[in-house]
């Protein structure tokens, strides 16, 4: 039974690219592939492949990571000059002995397999950057979406405890601009085959280096052929520190319902003690019977969701706020 779930309001247009590659026959590996990429070339999405925000320094580095039904999974992070990194990524899968190359190891790579340089740095993120640059005591001030589902920001300080306060609109202007969140995509095909994938430009001014959960196996992607497929993002030390998108599986393959697995993991990620006011983690997974579910820490996650079950209309592809309680579609 086909089903597609995309993470955010961005991952709407990529989950129906994702689910009618999949109607027209394609595996549930390639769908997620042609979704991520359709996000990763998409330049009003500021949080993923090109366009996306940069780090501290003003340099856009991309991180993605992509996994089969059979557990063949492949990663690249910190990747600085090419736009495509899920198809980076699916190439470490398939070409290389390896789960992740990173830097300028996953760059020669990419240079050796035909992949295009691209500059990924759009003049919109720059201006976004170079805003942030101004901002007094900026290693404190972050994005924040101003309206739930809304894609309006406004910069706000981080306090000791997490809380935010909104910055004066004096001193900023409201940058529009999409979210600064991952694309997760978890698809199933016909054959009932699952596959998963992550691509993202990670947090919004980032210090430079700093890689996300989404090119980690297990963390921000993870799936068991037969079990179920996971995605989890956010803040991704969040998912990094708890394991989220294994948890999730492993929870199902020990007979949990997708709701339980998703609001177990979110129990765990609770217990960090890192976690603060202004963190959010989203998680979705699919189980090989189709039934999916998902969750998060607060409210403002959302996701798209596709199959012949949604909103009881064939091939609807509907966008679903996550609010306290978990959003499931029962088999
Ligand atoms: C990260 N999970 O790099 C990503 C950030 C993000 O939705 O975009 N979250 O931590």
């Amino acid at each position: 039974m086909p089903i597609a779930l995309s993470t955010w309001k961005h991952g709407f247009q990529p989950n129906r690219i994702t689910y009618d590659a999949i109607l027209s026959g394609k595996s549930a590996l390639d769908a997620v592939e042609l979704g991520a990429r359709y996000c990763e070339a998409d330049l009003t999405c500021m949080s993923v492949g090109r366009g996306g925000l940069p780090d501290a320094t003003g340099e856009v580095t991309l991180d993605a990571s992509i996994m089969d039904h059979d557990g063949n999974c492949g990663a690249v992070a910190f990747v600085r000059s090419y736009e495509h990194v899920i198809s980076i990524a699916r190439r470490v899968m398939e070409k290389t002995p390896h789960v992740m190359l990173a830097g300028e190891g996953a760059e020669r790579f990419a240079e050796a397999e035909g992949f295009a340089k691209t500059d990924l740095l759009t003049e919109k993120a720059k201006a976004l950057w170079q805003e942030w640059v101004r901002q007094p005591d900026k290693m404190h001030v972050r994005l924040r979406r101003e309206e739930e589902g809304e894609h309006e920001y406004v910069f706000v300080k981080v306090g000791e405890n997490g809380a935010e306060s909104e910055i004066s609109r004096d001193i900023v202007s409201k940058p529009r601009n999409e979210s600064h969140d991952t694309i997760g995509i978890l698809a199933m095909d016909e054959s009932g085959h699952l596959a998963g994938a992550c691509t993202t430009s990670g947090l919004a001014f980032k210090m430079q280096g700093r890689v996300g959960d989404s090119p980690i196996i297990g963390a921000g992607l993870y799936i068991a052929g037969g079990i179920a497929a996971a995605v989890a993002t956010g803040n991704g030390e969040l998912m990094m520190r708890a394991c989220s998108a294994f948890h999730i599986v492993e929870m199902i393959r020990q007979g949990a319902e997708p709701e339980d697995a998703c609001e177990e993991a979110i129990l765990h990620i609770r217990r960090d003690k890192h976690l603060t006011d202004d963190m959010q983690a989203g998680l979705m997974v699919i189980r090989a019977d189709g039934a999916w579910a998902a969750r998060s820490l607060r409210p403002g996650f959302q996701l798209a969701a596709a199959s012949n079950r949604e909103n009881g209309t064939e091939g609807a592809n509907i966008l679903y706020n996550v609010t306290a309680d978990s959003v499931t579609n029962d088999k």
